[in-house]
């Protein structure tokens, strides 16, 4: 077939759309990837006639299933629970497990497809997937909660092993959720194994990977900003959220001398105009992660911080902003507000945070923009060690897991320049690491012929 007879990106993004009715979150994932690979690939014979593009948009294979787990009235409630693996070309699939009321298929494909990007940009041997379920962890007791990860893990075990599929946490799912997945996959199959990552350090887990999405982020925006002759310190920073990848961002931009102005939930978020510091960071992770409390409590510890009630942070000014609670939370109005007041960068803690829209209104505007594919991928990166030091059956100390992390962070930011500069004053961070993810994957995939 001629170059020129191939399906163009309108068609192309027509037959997603008409194969995932209903999946908007998929749709979009797919899109924001399509916008760039459709250009790189124009002249590349070999990525169009195979396919390439549209295999890696419909996932390997989706899992679904049920989870009956009994309340503690002794009421049967049922979820349902999935598991996404949407490509091992790479290496085996690997990706978090969320449990969230608005969690769908169209989200964890959405998530999956993401991921298997964001693990070839870390440049270690990592396929992509997702899992997760509708289950709302919020006001659960702890009996509950343990008594819904082992059903979940009671049908999930099948699917995964230490060389197929590798899950890790990611909202509703920390340590404590691993360890009691863990717990049954071991009790099931007797056998120990880095089935999981973020697991204790007891057993088998590695140190720093609870920090290393918010630190990692804020390294991806040390490197954008060096890009610029400059850096954190002095900078004023507005980050959503209040979970594991928000406080951490937090605290790193703390250590590298900015000023943290906001945290968020889904109830709204606190404006400090005397800064989030490192004991007020502390007090964000005991109250909302073991206290499992709101982020409005925070204005009855420190007065003199405001609450917006039902709003996103994006109208306080600052110098850079980090988004690091969910998808589609940062929408084009939000991101004009950000570049009009003079926001320079953006690094994406969460996946997706930014709507199509809201991305285009970044490049526009040419400012230091990171999706999360590249800004957050110091989390997976670090399971992925993780992975290494079960393995090797050893574990690495903390400096030489912090040497590792930032210097996988910088080469993902090195991956990004090679594809995505424009011009010598603009680098389009989104290109740049879509190109580069998909190059990958797509060579692996080239390799295997049609299968
Ligand atoms: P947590 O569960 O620790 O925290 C989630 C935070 O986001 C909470 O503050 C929560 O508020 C808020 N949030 C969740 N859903 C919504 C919503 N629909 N609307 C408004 N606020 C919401 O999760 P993480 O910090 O681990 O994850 C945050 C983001 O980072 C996600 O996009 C995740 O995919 C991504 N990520 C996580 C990684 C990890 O290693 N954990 C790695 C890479 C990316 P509330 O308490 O009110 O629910
Ligand atoms: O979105 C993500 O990269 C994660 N939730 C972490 C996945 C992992 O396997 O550590």
């Amino acid at each position: 077939m001629a170059v020129s007879d191939h399906v163009d990106f309108a068609g192309f993004m027509e037959g997603v759309k008409r194969r995932n009715p209903h999946q908007p979150e998929f749709v979009q994932a797919v899109q924001e990837v399509a916008e760039d690979i459709f250009d790189f690939i124009a002249d590349k014979e070999a990525y169009h006639s195979e396919q390439i593009l549209r295999r890696m948009a419909e996932p390997d294979r989706v899992i679904s299933f049920r989870v009956c787990w009994e309340d503690d009235n002794g009421c049967i409630r049922v979820q349902r629970g999935w598991r996404v693996q949407n490509n091992n070309a790479i290496g085996p699939y690997k990706g978090g497990i969320r449990f969230h009321t608005s969690v769908n298929e169209s989200v964890l494909k959405f998530l999956a497809f993401e991921q298997t990007f964001k693990n070839a940009l870390t440049g270690l041997p990592m396929g992509g997937g997702k899992g997760g379920s509708n289950f709302n962890p919020k006001g659960k007791s702890e009996r509950e909660i343990m008594r819904f990860c082992q059903s979940f893990m009671t049908e999930l075990y099948r699917h995964i092993g230490a060389d197929i599929d590798v899950p890790a946490g990611d909202i509703g799912v920390g340590g404590r959720e691993i360890g009691y997945m863990f717990g049954q996959y071991k009790r099931i199959t007797n056998q120990f194994s880095g089935v999981l990552t973020g697991k204790g350090l007891e057993y088998g887990g590695s140190l720093i990977r609870t920090e290393a999405t918010g630190y990692g982020a804020v390294y991806f925006l040390q490197n954008m900003l060096a890009t610029r002759d400059t850096s954190i310190e002095g900078k004023t920073a507005v980050i959503s959220g209040s979970g594991n990848v928000a406080t951490h961002a937090a605290e790193k931009i703390v250590h590298l001398g900015g000023k943290v102005l906001t945290l968020s939930d889904s109830g709204g978020f606190i404006y400090d105009p005397d800064g989030i510091d490192l004991e007020k960071i502390a007090w964000v992770k005991t109250h909302k992660t073991h206290r499992r409390g709101r982020i409005e409590e925070y204005v009855e510890a420190f007065p003199n911080a405001q609450f917006h009630a039902c709003m996103t942070p994006w109208n306080v000014s600052c110098d850079v902003a980090l988004p690091c609670a969910t998808q589609n939370e940062l929408l084009g109005e939000d991101a004009r507000t950000l570049v009009k007041n003079g926001c320079m960068a953006v690094s994406e803690g969460a996946n997706m945070p930014t709507d199509l829209e809201g991305v285009h209104v970044f490049k526009h505007a040419r400012i230091l923009y990171a999706p999360g594919k590249a800004a957050n991928a110091g989390g997976v990166a670090v399971s992925g060690l993780e992975m290494s030091q079960n393995s090797l059956r050893r574990s690495w100390s903390e400096e030489e897991l912090q040497v590792m992390l930032k210097e996988i962070m910088e080469g993902i930011h090195s991956r990004c320049l090679t594809h995505g500069r424009q011009s010598i004053d603009y680098v389009d961070y989104v290109k740049g690491a879509n190109i580069a993810g998909f190059k990958k994957v797509a060579d692996a995939m080239l390799a295997f012929g049609v299968v």
